[in-house]
């Protein structure tokens, strides 16, 4: 038999089911990675479930997102999870050290393992040839605890490159082309795996840069082969022995193939407000610009911004524009600080801000009213920089750099041919700050500050419920609309009820009024709902707010896991065109549904338009279990009292 490295890692980790496409399994997880703006729940639920240890190989706490701290309320999420995490064998990466997935392929990736990371960019793992999934934190708790992950046997999409890329074309590039081809919900349980003689032409890091972004696609994860440049990063990164050799059998069968020549591509953007929304940079040349972010796990390796230091050197960024600068981790930071780059950043008028996440998750540097803002980051969703207006385009550093000086939208080719950065031999390593978990048997004190309130749990799912449709929503909303986050709602991640308040208000202010008034309602939405993060506040806001159901045309694949998880219905339309007959305030009769749930299929009437519609349940027998109990931790707790 012939495997594809999906099929490999996969078969060495399988613990549940098999190895059949669209059927659920369930995986062994060596390593699991938790942020803190999703860790809080995580750690909540970790509790919950009464485990003293983690089981894992290793497992990690970043602190990365929530970094603004202009109230109490970030740093005690800080101390929280610091504590829970020494605790409970859990290694903890103190702010400032980097962004998790950035630091995570530094120090700790090894290639043929499994990740499982409470952060739907946890896929970056796939360029060190991990197979690296993102999952809500509830998803990750559990992993922890020492449970499989359960997911569908993934189709598997082989992305064949060829050729080489030009000066002045990036690997941003070959990701935004194949978001240009596939689309937002084109990767939708499948997985990307990078094949062909233009892979040994990319490092690590530009690897990294593809599979991080290739969760725009929706996929369940992307993955590189571990080769002789794996090899090459790991002895620089100090960690040889971490190396082993990863590839496809020849003649390993995949279920698409997409075709992307490296040495014909140009320069691409990815225009307002959708990451497949490419374009090519020269059809857009000469937008003016106000403001230009270079960092997000997507963008801040060493490589990156020594490329952005070499273009700014002896340069001054454009008077319009705002130049901003998030190292991807402290090694690069400072890395550039030793070798000068940093004082070139500097001298040409770049704001350095600290490592993390900062403005790609809307904590400062909003862009003025109505702004244009180009990024180098991997989602440019409408209204997640923090200014409702601004059009934010995505584009690489390269490109960046170039429109930073210029102060327009610039393509990079033929600008940059005297650049040339290749990857150090050793990287500058020091892990003083990444804390160690107490010895097994130590006490620990877990601190948990006001603003940590408990998560909300549902109901277990009655026979018979009328529910108001509360919203009726377009294709592609975005978890960023279910749940916004930005400076002034992130310090709340652990505040359920104070999030809930501002739940689905970017699609409608009186939603979260509305479900207060008729609890128990549903919300009707149409393709891919949920794309986007991984942020499990997304269901437990509505869980808060007493929603029962969503009605779709089809979901995003970590927001349904997560719908699920904690007791909401995702149900799917058989007849699309159902959707067009559904209004806001309808009353919906779901009757007989603990048989329903088992036969997968809903009738549900629609009382108020004398209409009866189909809906599909597309769950596997655990989910249903979950869903009966209203979530997996009721589920547990009922289990327990067998
Ligand atoms: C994001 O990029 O949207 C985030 C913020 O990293 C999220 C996680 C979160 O909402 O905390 C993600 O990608 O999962
Ligand atoms: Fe942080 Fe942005 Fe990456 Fe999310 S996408 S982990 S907010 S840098």
């Amino acid at each position: 038999m012939s495997y594809t490295i999906t099929e490999k890692i996969i078969q060495d980790h399988l613990v549940e089911g098999e190895m059949i496409k669209g059927e659920e399994i369930g995986i062994r997880i060596d390593q699991t990675l938790t942020q803190d703006s999703t860790g809080t729940m995580a750690y909540m639920q970790l509790e919950a479930m009464e485990i003293d240890r983690v089981k894992t190989e290793r497992s990690l706490a970043y602190i990365d997102h929530n970094m603004l701290q202009e109230g109490p309320e970030n740093m005690d999420d800080h101390l929280y999870i610091q504590s829970v995490a020494k605790k409970h064998g859990v290694y903890f990466s103190r702010p400032g050290t980097g962004i998790c997935h950035q630091v995570e392929i530094e120090r700790f990736g090894v290639p043929g393992q499994t990740l499982l990371g409470s952060d739907s960019h946890t896929p970056t793992g796939g360029g060190i040839g991990m197979l690296a999934i993102g999952a809500g934190g509830l998803d990750v708790a559990v992993a922890m605890a020492g449970g499989a992950y359960n997911l569908l046997m993934p189709q598997i999409v082989k992305v064949h490159l060829t050729g080489k890329l030009r000066k002045g074309v990036s690997s941003k590039d070959i990701i935004l082309e194949v978001l240009r081809q596939c689309t937002v919900k084109g990767g939708v349980n499948k997985v990307f795996e990078y094949s062909g003689e233009g892979v040994a032409t990319l490092s690590v890091p530009e690897r990294a840069t593809i599979t991080n972004m290739g969760a725009e696609l929706g996929a369940t994860t992307s993955v590189f082969p571990s080769d002789e440049n794996t090899r090459l990063f790991l002895k620089a990164q100090n960690r040889e022995d971490d190396y082993t050799p990863l590839s496809a059998d020849e003649g390993a069968v995949y279920d698409e193939v997409v075709e992307v020549n490296l040495s014909a591509l140009e320069p691409l953007v990815a225009c307002p407000h959708s990451p497949d929304n490419v374009k090519k940079i020269a059809e857009l040349q000469g937008l003016k610009v106000d403001q230009i972010a270079i960092g997000s796990c997507t963008n801040s390796s060493y490589m990156d911004l020594m490329k952005v230091a070499a273009i700014l050197k002896d340069k001054t960024v454009a008077e319009n524009v705002q130049l901003v600068i998030a190292p991807g981790s402290r090694q690069v930071l400072s890395m550039l600080a030793d070798n000068g780059a940093l004082t070139d950043l500097l001298n040409a008028g770049a704001r350095i801000l600290e490592c993390g996440c900062g403005p790609c998750i809307g904590m400062g540097q909003a862009p003025r009213t109505d702004g244009v803002s180009l990024r180098t980051f991997n989602r440019n969703f409408k209204g997640r920089s923090g200014t409702v207006g601004a059009d934010v385009y995505l584009l690489s550093p390269e490109a960046a750099a170039v429109s930073a000086i210029r102060g327009e939208l610039t393509d990079p080719l033929g600008l940059v041919d005297d650049i040339d950065i290749t990857m150090p031999e050793s990287f500058l390593i020091n892990d003083n700050t990444i804390v160690p978990p107490a010895p097994e048997g130590e006490h620990v004190e877990v601190v948990k500050g006001p603003n940590i309130k408990p998560f909300p749990l549902g109901e277990a799912l009655k026979d018979r419920f009328e529910s108001k449709v509360l919203i009726h929503l377009e294709d592609n909303i975005t978890t960023d609309h279910i749940m916004p986050s930005n400076a002034k709602l992130l310090p709340y991640r652990s505040n359920i009820p104070y999030l809930a308040d501002h739940c689905l208000v970017p699609c409608d202010p009186d939603f979260p009024k509305r479900a207060k008034e008729n609890p128990g309602g549903v919300i009707v939405a149409g393709h891919n709902y949920g794309q986007g993060s991984s942020r499990e506040h997304a269901a437990l806001a509505p869980v808060y707010l007493g929603v029962k159901a969503v009605l779709a045309k089809s979901f995003a694949r970590i927001h349904k896991n997560n719908l699920i998880n904690n007791g909401i219905l995702p149900l799917v339309f058989e007849n699309e065109e159902a959707y067009d007959t559904i209004e806001i305030g309808d009353v919906l009769v779901f009757d007989d549904v603990l048989q329903q749930l088992e036969d997968e299929t809903l009738t549900v009437v629609n009382q108020t338009k004398n209409k009866t519609y189909t809906l599909i349940l597309d769950v596997s027998e655990r989910q249903k279990k979950m869903l009966k109990h209203g979530g997996l931790i009721l589920q547990m707790r009922h289990d327990a009292q067998l």
